[in-house]
């Protein structure tokens, strides 16, 4: 296996047209979650990527599993639990810009995730291990899940990626949040924090000072997502500004982080150099902006080669 993650997907339910979602009657379903959108992403690039779940023994349950399977990701420690049901969210479109969401996952089957659903040999199998700052925000069970999935992966040598992915619905209390986020990306050798979530977590708003944070607090290397402005990276040995691939026009951005996750580690596992991984994690974020939908615009090998050939000269 290249990566494992673990968290929830959801079914999604995007309005077809833009507006207040109390007068929309009409929804677009597709499938959601920070942690298989990174899955599709990597197994859509050629990689072997597992996603281990819970999701609920229902129609949206059945139906995310045969997605994923159908994508190539090995779901072989998914639970399907009849005890709980699959989470589902809505997304607002406002404007591009402003797109809100509202989640009825509380007491979802993800939520009901535990300690005892981790396989110790299967995440010891893979190069990386994919976590976000989701998981721990959905129970406690799934808390110590996250912090025995770091427990196994660091007995194992498996290397820790990881989003703080906040989600301040999600969380009852930001101080909380805060000193938690901070504590897991101090476990993890890569962190991937948009550069708000830098903010939000060591409370500094310069760049380079915000990375050097996130070394000291115990990370390698840190990759700082700046939206229209590329990426910026930054490790005991390497550091620089990465340009963004240029979009003409953002359709649905919700996904974009996952979709450079995605791209990051594709490129990391393919050995490329951290400037060229990062590009590449900056191509396939943007992919994902210019099509509705949480997974829809991640690339296959196929078009991410045609996006790279319209903007070559950037790519060394
Ligand atoms: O990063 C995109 C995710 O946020 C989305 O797919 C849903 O996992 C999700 C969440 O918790 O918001």
């Amino acid at each position: 296996m290249d990566v494992v993650t673990i968290g929830e997907s959801m079914m999604v339910f995007s309005p077809i047209r833009t507006g207040y979602l109390r007068h929309a009657h009409t929804f677009q379903k597709g499938i959601a979650g920070a942690e298989s959108n990174v899955a599709i992403g990597l197994s859509r690039l050629g990689h072997k990527v597992g996603w281990g779940s819970r999701v609920g023994e229902d129609e949206f349950g059945t139906e995310i599993i045969s997605f994923l399977r159908g994508e190539g990701v090995d779901v072989s420690q998914v639970i399907q639990d009849d005890s709980a049901p699959t989470g589902i969210y809505f997304k607002e479109l406002l404007r591009p810009e402003e797109i809100r969401v509202y989640y009825y996952r509380q007491n979802s089957a993800a939520s009901r995730m535990s300690v005892q659903d981790l396989n110790e040999e299967y995440i010891a199998s893979a190069k990386y291990l994919h976590l976000t700052g989701i998981t721990p925000a959905l129970s406690e069970s799934c808390r110590d899940t996250v912090w025995e999935a770091i427990r196994i992966a660091k007995k194992n040598g498996v290397k820790i990626v990881f989003d703080p992915n906040l989600r301040r619905k999600l969380w009852k209390d930001e101080n909380e949040a805060k000193r938690l986020l901070v504590e897991l990306s101090s476990y993890a050798d890569i962190v991937l924090p948009g550069v708000s979530e830098g903010e939000f977590l060591f409370g500094e708003c310069e760049k380079e000072v915000m990375a050097k944070r996130f070394l000291k607090n115990g990370s390698s290397l840190v990759v700082l997502k700046l939206g229209e402005e590329g990426a910026y990276y930054l490790s005991d040995e390497n550091k620089g500004y990465v340009p963004a691939y240029d979009v003409k026009q953002v359709v649905d951005p919700v996904g974009a982080g996952d979709g450079f996750a995605a791209g990051f580690l594709s490129g990391l596992l393919e050995q490329k150099s951290i400037y060229d991984a990062v590009y590449k994690g900056c191509v396939v974020g943007a992919a994902v902006t210019m099509a509705n939908g949480d997974v829809e615009g991640l690339p296959d090998q196929q078009s991410l080669l045609s996006l790279l050939s319209q903007q070559e000269d950037v790519l060394r």
